[in-house]
């Protein structure tokens, strides 16, 4: 890895996937699907070559919220569902950070649903990547937001009652300028669909299918999601339609359509930068800081 990096300079080829991986074991069961998930984003981050120290991973709580500190990226577990706001919050002090946030279907639909639609109103220029596995694997296999009706889990033994979120119509609704979904049945896709989300200058969102082998259903591991994952692209979509992608969105659940279901041909500007330009319109003609000094001295 090059050591003399200067901020900001996409230098693909200065880094590798192994520069990303830090040397904390992952604990996750073994054959968990987040293993895949971790080596789609250390591809990605390769590819983009931004060094580790300026990228901020920020996650919520959960197990696939752990996967920050498997990166040499700065980061952390916030609380469960915070991750978004911590993540913004990052952002505006330092927009020219990379900032990517991560976690569950849980962390991010049910306790943390709020606040993906005001991230995406204010279209600030984060990753967010949701490991969509339909269960709560820490805690050991509650119902989550995006558990099928008639699941039965332990908080819902005859059966849940509940419709399912559609995390992929539901950042469409709120207009997200970039709509991807991957799956670890596909790693080399996963990786192009993250570097892709990361290079979108805006808010952009990847639901990943990423099979919990502990407490998940036999339908969403490997073998399953294979039998129903079907590209975007073999289905002739283009991805500059909004209303074909809310259309395909509704496959979720039943299908797994695979690719990008939606990029904003003309990305709206982001809020950091809107703030950068609002500072420096603010500043202008603003008396130095030395001179601030000297009138508040004088008086
Ligand atoms: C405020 C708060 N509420 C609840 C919890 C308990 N809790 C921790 S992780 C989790 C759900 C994990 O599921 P998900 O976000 O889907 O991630 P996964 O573990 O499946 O990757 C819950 C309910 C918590 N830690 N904090
Ligand atoms: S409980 Fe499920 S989600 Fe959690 S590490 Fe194990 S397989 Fe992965």
């Amino acid at each position: 890895m090059s050591a003399t990096m200067t901020p900001n300079v996409n230098t693909p080829g200065d880094f590798q996937a192994k520069d990303y991986k830090s040397d904390l074991k992952p604990i996750w069961c073994p054959g968990c699907g987040d293993y895949s998930v971790v080596q789609g984003i250390y591809r990605a981050l390769a590819a983009i070559g931004r060094p580790p120290h300026e990228i901020a991973f920020i996650s919520g709580i959960g197990c696939s919220s752990r996967i920050p500190g498997y990166t040499t990226a700065y980061g952390f577990n916030t609380v469960h569902g915070r991750a978004l706001p911590i993540a913004q919050g990052i952002k505006l002090a330092n927009p020219d950070l990379l900032v990517l946030a991560a976690g569950g279907d849980g962390d991010g639909f049910s306790i943390g649903g709020g606040h993906i639609a005001h991230l995406i109103r204010r279209n600030i220029d984060i990753t967010y990547i949701v490991m969509d596995n339909q269960i709560y694997g820490l805690t050991k296999g509650q119902l989550s937001p995006t558990s099928q009706k008639g699941r039965t889990t332990c908080t819902s033994p005859h059966g849940s009652l509940e419709n399912p979120v559609n995390p992929l119509l539901y950042v469409l609704a709120y207009g997200a300028g970039f709509v991807a979904q991957a799956s670890p049945t596909d790693l080399v896709g996963m990786a192009a669909i993250i570097e892709e989300a990361i290079r979108y200058p805006g808010f952009a969102f990847v639901n990943i299918q990423s099979p919990c082998v502990t407490y998940g259903e036999e339908a969403q591991q490997i073998k399953g999601l294979k039998a129903i994952s079907e590209t975007l692209e073999s289905l002739g979509h283009d991805p500059s339609d909004r209303l074909a992608a809310m259309n395909l969105a509704q496959n979720y659940g039943t299908k797994l359509n695979l690719g990008v279901f939606y990029r904003n041909p003309e990305p709206a500007p982001t809020y950091d930068g809107l703030v950068r330009e609002r500072q420096a319109q603010l500043s202008q003609g603003a008396p130095s800081k030395e001179r601030i000094l000297d009138l508040f001295i004088k008086k």
